[in-house]
């Protein structure tokens, strides 16, 4: 399928992977890169050594063009965005804050700067900034997040900017991919769907979270210090949640987040902080990330296409189901 975000970044399905921060390593971003989307290195929390072999890596399984992520919030982003210059990154996403000084530079390294944003606001200035596509992420999102969902801020970030806008937050399968369609986004940016693919380097313990979670399974912490993050209930979340709640001191909530994503990765799944949006109850399967690409795809376009018969064929179904 063709759409101005696959021309501009050179793919071949619209697809993109979230770079999810000490998840997306250059094996994940390779994968999905491989099977015609477009895989994106996390930088967020990694140093530069860590970088630069990540996106040897990813190049080194494949000729199609790969992405990275700058994590705006991280004190070293600065030297990241640099480093992804030099090497020649071929796409970069930002998340967490507006990368406006940096666009020029990207754009003079040949890469295509496609910004993160929450708000129609923040799209209207990246697309003045000079940004090639923003990522509209709604609140379904895993991570560090904004207030609107996805229904609603997709149509008005595609009302606002003439850019390409690509949908993020809470799509797990076809039936998001053709609902972000019909609400004018040209690609789709997949995160917690790729939790638990092959290639995905988290703990087993960690996948199987995500594959048990059920829809009222996430829980947001950090909404007080402004760092909203969205991630699954377990003891880690509960406990921090309580402590914000009842108004704990910064230092003690510092103490608990400190190394809790890096827990979680490792299979702490009760003292860890075990990221993922909404859609964590969507996904059921372990595949491989092409098996993923695939099928959101296939998916994806046969919902599209159908539209109102897919809905009828939808509801046909249910009646069955419920009568047997
Ligand atoms: O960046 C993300 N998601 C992330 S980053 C991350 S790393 C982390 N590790 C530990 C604790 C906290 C974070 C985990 N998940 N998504 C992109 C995103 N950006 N979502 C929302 C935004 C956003 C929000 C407000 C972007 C810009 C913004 O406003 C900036 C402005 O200047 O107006």
């Amino acid at each position: 399928m063709d759409t101005r975000v696959t021309k501009l970044l050179g793919i071949k399905h619209p697809i993109i992977q979230g770079a999810m921060a000490r998840i997306a390593d250059g094996r994940l971003a390779g994968a999905v890169s491989a099977a015609g989307g477009l895989g994106v290195i996390a930088c967020g929390g990694a140093s530069i050594a860590w970088i630069e072999e990540q996106v040897r890596i990813a190049r080194s399984m494949t000729d199609n063009p790969i992405g990275a992520n700058v994590m705006l919030m991280d004190p070293q982003a600065h030297e990241v965005a640099d480093v992804l210059a030099k090497l020649r990154v071929d796409v970069i996403t930002t998340g967490a804050g507006s990368p406006g000084k940096y666009i020029e530079q990207w754009k003079e390294a040949g890469a295509k700067v496609v910004p993160v944003v929450a708000s129609s606001a923040l799209a209207a200035r990246m697309q003045r900034c000079g940004a090639d596509a923003v990522i509209a992420e709604g609140t379904e999102a895993g991570g560090h997040i904004g207030e609107l969902s996805t229904m609603a801020l997709v149509p008005q970030v595609c009302d606002t900017v003439t850019i390409p806008v690509i949908a993020a937050g809470g799509i797990a399968d076809g039936r998001g991919v053709a609902a972000v369609f019909a609400l004018g986004a040209e690609g789709i940016q997949v995160g917690t769907r790729f939790l638990t693919v092959e290639e995905c380097c988290i703990a087993e313990a960690y996948k199987a979270k995500v594959l048990a979670a059920k829809d009222s399974d996430t829980i947001v912490t950090g909404r007080g210090a402004g760092h909203p993050v969205r991630c699954l209930k377990n003891a880690w979340s509960r406990n921090v949640r309580s402590l914000e709640d009842a108004a704990a001191s910064p230092d003690e909530l510092e103490r608990l987040y400190a190394g809790s994503l890096r827990r979680a990765v490792e299979g702490d799944v009760d003292g860890g902080s075990l990221m993922a949006g909404q859609a964590a109850c969507l996904v059921h399967e372990r595949r491989s990330a092409r098996d993923v690409v695939e099928e959101l795809m296939a998916q994806g376009m046969s919902r599209a296409s159908l539209g109102l018969q897919g809905l009828a064929d939808a509801s046909a179904l249910r009646v069955v189901r419920k009568r047997s």
